[in-house]
């Protein structure tokens, strides 16, 4: 490249503004519900309870404007939980013939966390410290799960919009992750629609190391990264620093720490900026197996987040979509037991 030419780029870059430094969700494109002016008593009326909705939806949304979740007791069949959980053991049994990825926080894997089951020993598949991810890609009842009517329902009425499923992690062991909030890591289009669920797969023991969370600590003033609140390459501030601010502010604001100690088929479902975690496993013996589906809305979530610029090819359940997986589309539904369901 020539002189002037170089010259020309560094110019370019030094005039080009730079990014927008985001410190706090947009007011005008949050949910209605995180609104000041939100009334939900009026909302809900449109919401009879009956079978669609099988509890009172204002009570359900007022708790969740305050405390940032709400749980549903044996919200998912037994029997769906039990063919999924077949499916996982099926792919850790016979790992060598599945692509899909896991993360895996270990020492030894710092440098490629994320890999193929097929390249991971069955010995680590089965032991903490891995998330499987997008399971549900592989499996009808996996997304019959993800998109049951008792998360969709609900998450319909948070976002006042059609409910689109982003991701999933399945876990065989409590993830010991330190306190976070998830918009700073899963980004959508509108960064505020953004909410998960997490579902029992067992009856969590408190040696297991269960997910904690801190009722109400999704208003507090949002952690800043070093360049806004969205942790990526940039970021100066790293997850530890995260995690150490929100236990402050937590703690700070009088926030009392909740144990998650729900029972297999119970789901917990949270917002966007409720700080949560998930405690040291005290027995290393005691698995807790749990699945972590997260949630945006039609507005917010339009693309695949591997393929931005295409038309995703979509499923339905209950009103409600998740997107196939671009990147494995040989492995999409393998399991179709769910299909019977
Ligand atoms: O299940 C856990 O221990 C933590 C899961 C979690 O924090 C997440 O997926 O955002």
């Amino acid at each position: 490249m020539s002189v002037t030419n170089r010259l020309k780029g560094i110019l370019k870059q030094i005039l080009q503004p730079a990014p927008k430094r985001v410190t706090e969700f947009d007011y005008q494109t949050i949910p209605w519900i995180d609104k000041k002016e939100a009334n939900i008593q009026q909302f809900s009326q449109q919401f009879a309870p009956g079978d669609s909705v099988p509890y009172d939806m204002a009570e359900k949304l007022e708790f969740w404007k305050q405390n940032g979740y709400v749980i549903f007791e044996q919200a998912i069949p037994t029997d769906w939980i039990d063919m999924l959980w077949g499916e996982v053991e099926r792919v850790i049994d016979q790992h060598e013939k599945y692509d899909m990825q896991v993360r895996i926080d270990l020492p030894e894997y710092t440098q490629t966390p994320v890999l193929a089951v097929k390249d991971v020993p069955q010995s680590v598949l089965n032991g903490p410290y891995i998330k499987y991810m997008d399971f549900h890609n592989a499996s009808v009842v996996g997304k019959k799960i993800m998109l049951h009517k008792h998360i969709v329902t609900f998450l319909e009425a948070v976002f006042n919009d059609r409910v689109v499923a982003m991701q999933s992690l399945l876990f065989k062991y409590g993830s010991q992750q330190p306190t976070h909030q998830d918009f700073a890591y899963v980004v959508s289009e509108i960064p505020s629609h953004l909410a998960a669920a997490w579902i029992a797969l067992e009856d969590v023991q408190p040696d297991s190391g269960p997910l904690f969370y801190y009722p109400g600590s999704h208003t507090i003033r949002k952690f800043d990264f070093g360049n806004g609140i969205f942790f990526n390459n940039e970021s100066t501030n790293d997850p530890n620093d995260f995690a150490n601010y929100l236990d402050e502010a937590c703690q700070s604001k009088g926030l009392q720490r909740e144990t998650l100690l729900i029972k297999k088929g119970d789901l917990l479902i949270w917002h966007a900026a409720l700080a949560h975690g998930g405690n040291p496993i005290t027995n290393e013996h005691q698995t807790r197996k749990s699945y972590v589906c997260h949630y945006s809305s039609q507005n917010a979530y339009k693309h695949h987040r591997s393929e931005a610029n295409k038309e995703p090819e979509r499923y339905s359940y209950n009103n409600a979509d998740v997107f196939k997986n671009p990147l494995l589309p040989q492995e999409e539904d393998i399991f179709q037991g769910g299909e019977s369901l």
